[in-house]
């Protein structure tokens, strides 16, 4: 059986009967889920960088979170590279950034409904696994992008940027804004965000620099990627530490509400704030003094990357292996790194003085 014919019936299958049996069952059969055993770091097939890339498919965009902003932005910017190439776009995805039996769900839709590739911000590192590789296993191709899995539970991991930079410079921002002294803590997204805790395990390490000792990380507080939850937190770190000099919200969300909340409070300008914020969230509170500087790429290009590393890899182009090289359109070429791991590029630091020209 070809293997377009043998997918849909096993989607066929997989929609009338358990979805996951379903796919166990078709999964063991095709020669390119042998070559996918093992996991994905180990995808195997060769990549033919010369082959032509294929019109016509069709990529799904998972996000951590529908209606957050951040990933409005970053899966438009994918939409809009999918529809230059002409494959179709959709994207689905849970509202609540701490829903990974949602995010689950989603996963098996998109296969179900055979996509030929999908892009997935995972909440969790584990949570998607089972799902992702039943998804590998029918042929579709799987790139996670701003919030990792595992690296067996997909093909490739779209990073924004290194990992380590971002967890160490958001350090250095703080650190420089309180003169190197006092009580500081951090407001994180979902406690299970591959990224995030990624991110905060890098701040922890340079933390540990002599030049930082009379720097003391006091809590680290979740606000889950909800303004409301986020807003609450800053207000408890406040009660709980009302001498606290600082915080770093490494989230769009987070940095937000921590922000609103801040400027409207005593401590507005006197407790720091930095961390991972949009421009466009984030110019009222640079204006009226609440912050000093934080950083972030742009979201556009990440997801444009994450849809052309999907159209390659559904093309053939590339497998996933460390060292294959593609040319992502005007975006230019791309390396695999280590772990099946490409990284966009490096982040902007916004302040008063740059922030008017960036509009995200
Ligand atoms: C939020 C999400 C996302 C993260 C950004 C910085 O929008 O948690 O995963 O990359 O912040």
């Amino acid at each position: 059986m070809r293997h377009a014919s043998l997918r849909r019936t096993c989607a066929a299958l997989a929609a009338a009967t358990s979805l996951a049996v379903a796919l166990t069952a078709c999964g063991g059969t095709t020669k390119k889920d042998v070559q996918n055993e093992g996991g994905a770091a180990a995808t195997a097939g060769k990549a033919d960088p010369d082959a032509a890339l294929k019109k016509g498919l069709t990529v799904g965009f998972l996000p951590k979170q529908v209606n957050n902003p951040y990933f409005t932005t970053a899966d438009n910017g994918g939409k809009k590279a999918l529809r230059e190439l002409g494959e179709t776009y959709k994207e689905v995805g849970p509202s609540s950034a701490t829903d990974t039996s949602g995010q689950v769900s989603y996963v098996n839709t998109l296969t179900q409904q055979q996509a030929d590739a999908m892009a997935v911000s995972a909440q969790d590192p584990g949570a998607l696994c089972t799902a992702l590789k039943q998804a590998m296993k029918n042929g579709i191709k799987v790139v996670t992008y701003d919030s990792d899995t595992k690296p067996d539970c997909r093909n490739v991991f779209v990073s924004q940027a290194s990992a380590e930079d971002l967890g160490r410079t958001e350090v250095q921002l703080l650190a420089e804004q309180i003169g190197y002294k006092g009580k500081i803590a951090i407001l994180s997204a979902a406690q299970t965000a591959t990224n995030q805790n990624t991110w905060i395990g890098y701040m922890k390490e340079e933390l540990k620099d002599p030049k930082y000792k009379n720097i003391e990380l006091v809590k680290i507080a979740y606000g889950n990627d909800d303004a409301q939850t986020s807003f609450q937190q800053t207000q408890g770190l406040l009660q709980q530490y009302p001498d606290l000099k600082g915080i770093i919200s490494p989230t769009t969300v987070g940095i937000k509400a921590a922000a609103q909340y801040l400027s409207g409070s005593r401590y507005k300008g006197k407790v720091k704030l930095t961390g991972l914020g949009t421009p466009d969230d984030m110019r009222r509170y640079v204006k009226d003094g609440t912050v000093e500087s934080f950083e972030l790429w742009d979201p556009a290009k990440l997801g444009e990357l994450a849809a052309r590393t999907a159209v390659a890899l559904a093309s053939g182009q590339i497998t996933g292996k460390e060292g294959e090289t593609f040319t992502a359109g005007p975006m230019g070429t791309y390396t695999i790194g280590k772990d099946g791991v490409i990284d966009l590029g490096k982040p902007t630091v916004f302040d008063a003085e740059n922030i008017d020209q960036f509009h995200f």
